[in-house]
């Protein structure tokens, strides 16, 4: 069944209360929440990569997430990292989160792949062009899925070449990085051309493309918010392709779309 990530950002503008122990404290309520919403893993992240976001420096991204992580994995439960830093991977991992999460797929850190490699862990290799500040001016591509499929196998191939086991790999296709709206739909539904069986994590939640697509008269698409329901088609839609895992706000939507995949699935889909 496709697992269900629950996306944690702790940065200053998630929890707007101020001090620190109240922002750790809400972070992982927040996270313990979205736990008993049914999500297997929560991602912990502490610098934004939304379109024109600026960099975090390393001290203060580990300050966000270490304590998060530490008090999730003592409460038991699992996380993952949201990091493009190798130090902050390492610092994740030693506090117990169980995967790294790299929206740059190792490009950013040239040390995040001996780093991974030493640790362990899975990987999730998100395909990425620049930093926030750049990637949409990026979304330029004459056949998307060729292109980002062949970026992705070359992570693949830098992150093996480093000792990264290649069965600890998750491919990701990152929605809306360098991809503005239209290069998002292809990547979904040409999923088997780029993925090629391996392990896929798909983050739709809440995007511009999904905006794009249910704008009508009466939708404010512009609203992060108002895009909940297409996130939830989207997960329906990705669990029944197969993927490995979706990475979502709103962990009991996504939950409830995979048991409707898995119900379908065992009463005979594709067997009529
Ligand atoms: N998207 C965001 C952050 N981290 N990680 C992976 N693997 N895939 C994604 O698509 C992804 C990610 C940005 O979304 P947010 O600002 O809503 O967290």
């Amino acid at each position: 069944m496709t697992l269900v990530m629950g996306i944690l950002n702790v940065t200053p503008d998630s929890f707007s209360d101020g001090g620190m122990f109240v922002q750790l404290d809400a972070a992982v309520a927040r996270g313990v929440e979205l736990a008993q919403d049914g999500a297997d893993l929560i991602d912990v992240g502490g610098e934004s990569t939304r379109p024109g976001a600026v960099r975090v420096p390393v001290d203060e991204e580990q300050r966000r997430v270490v304590p998060v992580i530490r008090a999730l994995s003592q409460s038991g439960v699992a996380t993952s990292i949201d990091t493009m830093n190798a130090a902050t991977a390492r610092a994740a991992v030693e506090a117990g989160a169980s995967i790294v999460n790299d929206v740059s797929g190792g490009l950013a850190d040239p040390a995040m792949a001996a780093t991974v490699a030493d640790l362990d862990v899975d990987f999730v290799a998100m395909h990425w062009r620049a930093h926030s500040t750049q990637m949409d001016r990026l979304d330029r591509y004459e056949d998307v899925v060729a292109e980002v499929a062949a970026e992705l196998d070359a992570r693949v191939a830098a992150l093996v070449a480093a000792g990264v086991p290649e069965g600890r790999i998750v491919l990701d296709p990152g929605l809306g990085f360098a991809k503005v709206t239209d290069s998002n739909w292809p990547l979904l539904a040409r999923m088997d051309e780029w993925a090629r069986g391996r392990r896929v994590l798909v983050g739709a939640s809440r995007k511009r493309f999904l905006g794009a697509a249910i704008a009508r008269r009466g939708v404010d698409a512009a609203d992060p918010a108002a895009r909940e329901h297409a996130t939830t088609a989207v997960t329906t839609l990705a669990a029944a392709a197969g993927v490995w895992a979706v990475r979502v706000h709103d962990a009991r939507a996504a939950v409830d779309a995979v048991r409707v995949v898995s119900a379908w699935h065992a009463a005979g889909f594709g067997r009529g």
